[in-house]
């Protein structure tokens, strides 16, 4: 296969509503689009790099600063065999996995249209719909959150997520328990908000039968992680600090995590989240699909990695209109909980490419 250009398009889309983590608050979603145009077909990929480096140190503008400096090059130089061949070929910068992720993706989808296969055959799905749960965001109250909670329950989502945050924990949980009731699956999220200290106060979680948490502490504290498993009876998951498969196994056998949450773009691509996802399996460690606020276009591809039979949680998969009035591609519609599995070549789904226009920030970078 060979990589006659890859275009970077900026774009930027309002979400439907603000969405405060522990990190920050988002109205709207600037995201980096990767075009491929190869000798078989174009593919699109989505990455999911934040503007600002608040959740990765990973962040737009440095996306596409290292893949005009050095990523693009490795690919442009000469025949590559094929998406599997990427990350082995761009190794050489470190980290960056968000970046090598949307252009792994981008091959993947030009190479499966090619050979006329979709995301979820080739990665192995057994499942031809899949559960899904939504993410949350802090409120400016506890009635707030319970209007939105009650919309997302009505919409029929399967699990609830609850972003929280020192200040923004037990009070809410609790709210939204009674609102649930003893049988909704609950979870927390603390995108790295909280530290040792606050063992004995997370220990009060126990209290309200989570399906787990989410990250309370920085990401290289894997160890702090193992410490907080065993003071608790809720179970810890980790997402910022699961970046390979090595470190999730680590992570595993030190107990720091029972359960994992999977991004695609956090890791380095889908093939390697599909390794983690085997690896994870062969352990007996659930794993969920987690989110970024994607477009139709990541969510196709993270619809498509939830299919695979070790994704026993429902992930953060939410419909289009949890996000955006208008999706990029044909919109994701929530039917009983879940999410269809495309069947189309590549992702299945279609770029509306006038959208990609309407909404440019700047001209599209185009690198040959
Ligand atoms: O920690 O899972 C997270 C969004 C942006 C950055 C980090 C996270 C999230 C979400 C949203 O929780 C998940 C989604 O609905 O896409
Ligand atoms: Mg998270």
């Amino acid at each position: 296969m060979r990589i006659h250009a890859i275009e970077l398009h900026r774009i930027g889309m309002p979400l439907v509503r603000p969405f405060e983590t522990s990190f920050g608050v988002q109205t709207s979603r600037e995201v980096l689009l990767v075009h491929v145009r190869t000798d078989v077909g174009d593919g699109w990929g989505e990455c999911v790099a934040g503007v600002d480096p608040f959740y990765s140190s990973e962040y737009v503008s440095a996306v596409e600063d290292v893949i005009r400096s050095y990523l693009a090059q490795a690919l442009l130089a000469g025949p590559i065999g094929g998406a599997a061949a990427v990350a082995p070929l761009l190794r050489f910068v470190v980290g960056h996995r968000m970046a090598k992720a949307a252009l792994e993706a981008a091959i993947l989808d030009a190479q499966l249209r090619a050979d006329g296969v979709s995301f979820g055959s080739h990665f192995g799905a057994t499942r031809d719909r899949v559960d899904c749960g939504v993410s949350v965001g802090i409120s400016p109250n506890i009635p707030t959150l319970l209007d939105e909670v009650q919309t997302y329950i009505d919409q029929g989502y399967k699990r609830i997520k609850l972003k929280i945050k020192p200040g923004w924990d037990l009070e809410p949980v609790a709210a939204v328990r009674d609102l649930l009731g003893a049988g909704g699956l609950l979870q927390v999220d603390a995108n790295t908000a909280y530290t040792l200290d606050d063992v004995a106060h997370l220990r009060e979680l126990d209290a309200f039968e989570l399906l787990l948490i989410e990250q309370p502490f920085v990401e290289e504290d894997i160890g702090a992680h193992a410490v907080l498993a065993r003071a608790i009876e809720t179970p810890v998951c980790l997402d910022e600090s699961i970046v390979t498969t090595s470190v999730a196994v680590d992570a595993i056998e030190q107990g720091a995590t029972s359960i994992v949450n999977i991004k695609a773009g956090r890791v380095g691509g889908y093939l390697e989240a599909v390794r983690m996802h085997g690896a994870c399996l062969t352990r007996g460690i659930p794993v969920w699909c987690g989110g970024m606020l994607e477009t139709g276009i990541g969510r196709a591809a993270n619809v498509a990695l939830a299919a695979l039979p070790g994704f026993t949680l429902p992930g953060d998969t939410s419909a289009s209109d949890r996000y955006f009035a208008e999706d990029l591609t044909e919109p994701f519609v929530l039917e009983e909980g879940t999410l269809p599995v495309p069947t189309g070549p590549g992702t299945g789904v279609t770029v509306r490419e006038a959208l990609v226009r309407d909404w440019a920030l700047r001209d599209p970078l185009v690198l040959r």
